[in-house]
């Protein structure tokens, strides 16, 4: 599938995630409630209509770790299908310019996180797999399939 066709792919959600890095460190968050609450994963969350995927991004990381995004870079994009029938499509963004002072939030705690030493085992599974090509400058596109929390297939390109 092309990334164009990834873009367009037909989905119940469409969301975002923001990598914010500063030096070698970058802002995650523990995650209090919604999809993944519980994990450790970056700020994000579901697009509003009319809205951009970087405003949505930027407008997501400042709700949840009081950090504003000026300048994001789009990584890629990322189909996730659940067997109990959920399609929600991800497009990840990483930032390196941005303001504001980090804080606890209702959704989320954010903390700052050396890039090597990052807890994939608190993460989504599939995280692993493309998170640190992300951070080095790349861009990831594909599909993951989940039962639950479980990583059952994926097929995804990193360039
Ligand atoms: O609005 P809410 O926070 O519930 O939106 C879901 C968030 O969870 C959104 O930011 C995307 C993120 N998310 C998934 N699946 C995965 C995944 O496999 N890896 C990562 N890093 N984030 C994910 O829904």
């Amino acid at each position: 599938m092309t990334k164009n066709n990834l873009h367009n792919w037909p989905c119940d959600l469409i969301a975002t995630l923001m990598f914010c890095v500063e030096e070698d460190r970058v802002l995650l968050i523990h995650k209090k409630r919604g999809l993944g609450a519980g994990k450790i994963n970056g700020p994000g969350g579901k697009l509003e209509p009319g809205e951009s995927l970087m405003a949505c991004a930027c407008r997501e990381t400042a709700e949840e770790t009081g950090i504003v995004g000026t300048k994001a870079r789009a990584a890629g994009v990322l189909c996730f299908t659940f067997r109990d029938g959920l399609r929600l499509r991800v497009h990840p963004f990483v930032c390196q310019e941005f303001s504001g002072v980090m804080q606890e939030t209702e959704e989320a705690r954010p903390f700052w996180q050396p890039i090597n030493q990052i807890p994939f085992e608190k993460m989504w599974a599939d995280d692993r797999l493309w998170l640190p090509h992300v951070l080095a400058g790349g861009q990831v596109e594909g599909h993951c399939l989940f039962d639950g929390d479980q990583l059952l297939e994926h097929s995804l390109s990193l360039c």
